[in-house]
């Protein structure tokens, strides 16, 4: 027998594989048609006695496989030679015969997949080849080489060096399902289970190409299977200096676990490619065509690829060009993890049993990189914690030396790559879990490159690599999980769930929020508006402007400037009790982060002298000195001219992004002390880095009613920052804000007060009102729901109300129990009208958004006999909507009423 030239990683340089004159094939007849019969090869090439007789090894050796029949469903397919597991999951239809296994099936089998699990792309039928035929298989090494081959099976076993090592394959479209619940790709879909790893034996492609002799120019490997397809035989390229690289380990080969090749993964003969996507892994291998091009083969242009995510399934249809251009071709893996344990829908008790989970899962890197951290997260991205991460593939590098396993010398020693996945674990403590929304993972290779937080949707739906996200449901004395998706058509994973939901996947925080995508307040940069009137140059001493600290003639300090707001108590918007309760102060730091621009353009009018530095440092001393710090306790909690702080106790979220804060006040007695229609301020300071501690002030109107005591509830529906636009300053930081913390609170504030059985004021003055027709949206509910509860609340009120709530879908209504309860007490005297612009099917309520046909429709022109009230608080563009369409239909500007 000939001796091999035995380390195939002595390549030296890129050139070096090309043929030169000078050397010489160290071959001589390649294509001998040999006599060696199957036994004979199976002597030398497996030592059957190899696996476990000489005691533990210090690797892993794969799991038992087992003896599978052919499936009923397949016995009327191309396939019907094909023994397969039952458990593996068909992912399109019963043929061809793509599949891949229940995650934690493949996970518990541990680092080695059986045949059984291991996953399967079939682009087509399974050629059959016969046991008797294996060793007579014929391929060839051809194209630009020297010495074209033709050689059988038999003479690969014989004529080269043969190798064994671990390699885990990967389908490039891993996780599609996920590309396909945002949008429909031209693939199917796969789950997180469309990879496995293997030992496969077989000889370097490298060995095959040196002995054929490369020729110059060329530059790519090609492959061709004997599975013949609609476009031809499968087929794809690698680059050859890739084929020439002992690190990048790819092979030729005929065993995978130590046996022969199952049909469904190549019987007798495939590539197999370390690091790179499995498409390139040709099975069924006939042909190896060394060119100076990329393969023109149909799949390899047609399929692997990642588009431009701009590029639409129908766009694709029309861009030959785009398709074959090498640029979008993949080839090694990128970076990737999932998690394997909580399974999908697992369930786990809270209680009675351990006091963490062990949250575990794979990763795997491209290219030969290594996976150098795997990152988990309880807080959607703030904080990471390090999971622990087992190679079991470095276990094969203390293999002794000289090993043989299947016939394929075991030399792992210097090896840098990483060809296979790896495995992380987390305990994480369920106290923490409770608390999380979600748990979300990510790994790092080698090069540093990191999983991204967001989804690169492209046209074939490969690659996708995001964080995987796994809900935490909250159910009773238990937890549940929810994986993304689950394979093929089944349902199930939180991606069918918000989408159904009518929430849009992408808006950068996984759907949850969507309710507030076109509602979200977006803070524009503060324009600076002059406040001041060039012609006031009056100096006011402190002593004058306290004696203006009534509701006389109120004054106030914005800035160092002092305004008069005796002129403005009437026309107001916040009614003349937020004027009165800054009088004497300086009220700068709620004045400027609740009026708006046009707002502060008015204050000119006001503007009657300015304070010395002195004075305001003086007044900003006494402030200091406010009720709120003494020590007697209060009746009432609320103060309009002093800030009083109550304890952040507890959120509770009633809806995707909506949650009721609840703050205790100083004792369980004190009352909040707000009228029914008004508001309070909440302060608080902005937590971000890059804020400086900012004070940012909101108006809510809090959910508890006017008898509450002891506690405050403020519903506040979170805008979150989004790809797309920042999201709600104050309501992120009351987000994020721990409980145990003081949030500061003064008022009340509003123009509008509901005084009891049709009575209110409106700026100070009194009115009587027959009905109310109430107009809201989303988080807008809470001043009306106010109003509607203390008229709906006392049977002695005879009041009518129309309510008419908007919202996306249904699961977005706020309040929406308590609003049905009303209406069914209320014999007829409330009606409750939901609109959802994004209605499930099933939905039976008004469709669309709030239009001036749907006013013309419920409400029409004011009425002449009743007083009527409309009471408007929404987003900016819907009160645009109920102004517009009110004032058309008839309505008198101060019958209409914005919050
Ligand atoms: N001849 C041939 N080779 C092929 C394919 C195929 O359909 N025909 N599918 C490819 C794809 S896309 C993948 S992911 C891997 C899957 O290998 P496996 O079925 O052994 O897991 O084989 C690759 N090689
Ligand atoms: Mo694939």
């Amino acid at each position: 027998m000939e001796v091999m030239s035995s380390v195939t990683h002595s390549v030296d340089g890129p050139s070096s594989f090309h043929a030169s004159p000078g050397a010489l094939p160290s071959h001589k007849d390649a294509t001998i048609t040999s006599t060696y019969d199957w036994s004979d090869v199976l002597d030398r090439a497996y030592d059957v006695s190899d696996s476990g007789a000489r005691g533990p090894r210090p690797y892993p050796l794969p799991p038992k496989s087992r003896k599978n029949k052919v499936l009923p469903e397949d016995l009327k397919t191309p396939d019907s030679h094909v023994e397969r597991d039952p458990r593996l999951i068909r992912l399109t239809g019963v043929h061809p015969f793509n599949v891949e296994a229940p995650l934690s099936d493949l996970y518990d089998e541990g680092f080695l997949t059986t045949k059984d699990l291991h996953y399967v792309r079939n682009h087509g039928p399974v050629p059959l080849v016969e046991d008797s035929e294996i060793l007579n298989w014929e391929f060839t090494v051809e194209g630009m080489v020297e010495r074209p081959l033709k050689l059988t099976l038999r003479d690969l076993i014989r004529d080269y060096e043969q190798v064994t090592y671990p390699i885990t394959l990967v389908c490039a479209g891993n996780r599609r399902k996920e590309q396909n619940v945002v949008r429909k790709t031209k693939g199917f879909s796969w789950g997180a289970a469309g990879l496995s790893t293997a030992l496969w034996t077989g000889v370097s492609l490298g060995d095959l190409l040196l002995r054929a002799g490369i020729m110059r120019g060329a530059r790519y490997v090609c492959f061709e299977g004997a599975d013949k397809l609609p476009n031809g035989y499968y087929g794809t390229s690698v680059k050859l200096n890739w084929a020439m690289d002992p690190n990048r380990g790819i092979m030729v080969s005929y065993r995978m676990n130590g046996e022969l090749l199952h049909p469904d993964h190549g019987k007798p003969l495939r590539i197999v490619i370390p690091g790179q996507i499995g498409g390139r892994s040709v099975k069924w291998l006939k042909r190896i065509i060394v060119s100076a091009a990329p393969s023109d083969n149909w799949y390899h242009i047609y399929d692997n690829r990642v588009l431009p995510t701009m590029v639409s399934p129908e766009a694709s249809a029309n861009l030959p060009e785009t398709w074959k251009d090498e640029r979008y071709a993949i080839y090694d893996l990128n970076t990737n993890s999932a998690a394997c344990y909580p399974a999908h829908d697992e369930v786990l008790p809270l209680t009675g049993g351990p006091e963490t989970y062990k949250f575990r899962g794979y990763a795997y890197a491209g290219g030969g990189k290594r996976v150098s951290r795997l990152e988990v997260t309880l807080d959607q991205g703030k904080t990471w914690t390090l999971a622990n991460i087992t190679y079991p593939e470095d276990e094969y590098k203390l293999a002794p030396e000289n090993e043989i396993l299947y016939g394929g010398r075991l030399d792992m020693s210097w090896r840098e790559a990483c060809f296979c996945w790896c495995f992380w674990d987390l305990d994480i403590p369920l106290a923490q879990l409770r608390d999380a929304r979600d748990v979300m993972v990510r790994a790092m290779d080698d090069s540093m490159m990191v999983q991204p937080r967001d989804m690169y949707w492209s046209v074939l739906g490969m690659m996708n690599n995001p964080w995987f996200r796994v809900v935490v449901h909250k159910e009773g004395d238990t937890l549940r999980f929810e994986h993304p998706t689950q394979p093929t058509l089944a349902g199930g994973g939180w991606m069918e769930r918000v989408k159904k939901e009518g929430r849009n996947i992408v808006n950068g925080f996984w759907g949850e929020k969507v309710a507030g995508e076109e509602e979200a307040v977006v803070e524009e940069p503060v324009k600076e508006i002059c406040m001041v009137n060039k012609e006031v140059s009056r100096d006011i001493a402190l002593d004058e402007l306290r004696e203006h600290d009534g509701d006389a003639q109120p004054w106030f300090v914005v800035n160092g400037q002092v305004y008069d707001g005796t002129k403005f108590l009437e026309g107001h918007p916040g009614g003349a009790a937020s004027i009165i309760g800054g009088a004497g102060q300086d009220v700068t730091e709620e004045f400027m982060t609740i009026h708006s621009e046009n707002a502060k353009a008015m204050m000119p009018d006001y503007h009657i002298g300015s304070l010395s530095p002195e004075s305001l440092a003086q007044l900003a001393a006494g402030a200091d000195e406010s009720p709120s710090t003494s020590s007697s306790p209060r009746p009432v909690f609320l103060q309009s001219k002093s800030w009083s702080p109550a304890v952040l106790t507890s959120k509770t979220k009633v809806s995707s992004d909506t949650k009721i804060f609840t703050f205790t006040l100083d004792h369980p007695t004190q009352i909040i002390g707000l009228p029914v229609g008004q508001h309070l301020m909440m302060r608080l300071r902005d937590p971000s880095p890059s804020s400086g501690s900012d004070a940012i002030i909101r108006a809510y109107t809090p959910l508890s009613p006017p008898s509450a005591a002891g506690t405050l509830d403020v519903l506040v529906k979170i805008y979150y920052d989004k790809a797309a636009a920042k999201g709600g300053r104050m309501t992120q930081a009351l987000d994020a804000l721990p409980l145990g913390r003081a949030v500061d609170f003064k008022g009340p504030i509003g123009k509008f007060e509901y005084l009891g059985k049709g009575r209110c004021t409106v700026g100070g003055r009194e009115r009587k009102v027959a009905r109310f027709v109430m107009v809201c949206a989303g988080s807008g509910i809470t001043p009306i729901y106010q109003v509607l509860r203390a008229v709906m609340g006392d049977e002695g009120d005879e009041t009518e109300c129309l309510v008419l709530d908007a919202n996306r879908v249904e699961q977005d209504i706020l309040c929406k129990a308590e609003l049905d309860g009303m209406v069914e007490r209320g014999a007829g005297r409330c009606r409750v009208l939901y609109s959802l612009s994004r209605p499930l099917a099933s939905w039976t309520g008004l469709r669309g958004r709030m239009d001036r046909a749907l006013f013309e429709r419920e409400v029409g022109a004011p009425p002449v006999e009743r007083d009527t009230m409309v009471l408007v608080c929404g987003p900016g563009p819907m009160e645009e909507v109920v102004r517009k369409g009110f004032g058309e239909m008839g309505w008198a500007e101060e019958d209409l009423l914005f919050f």
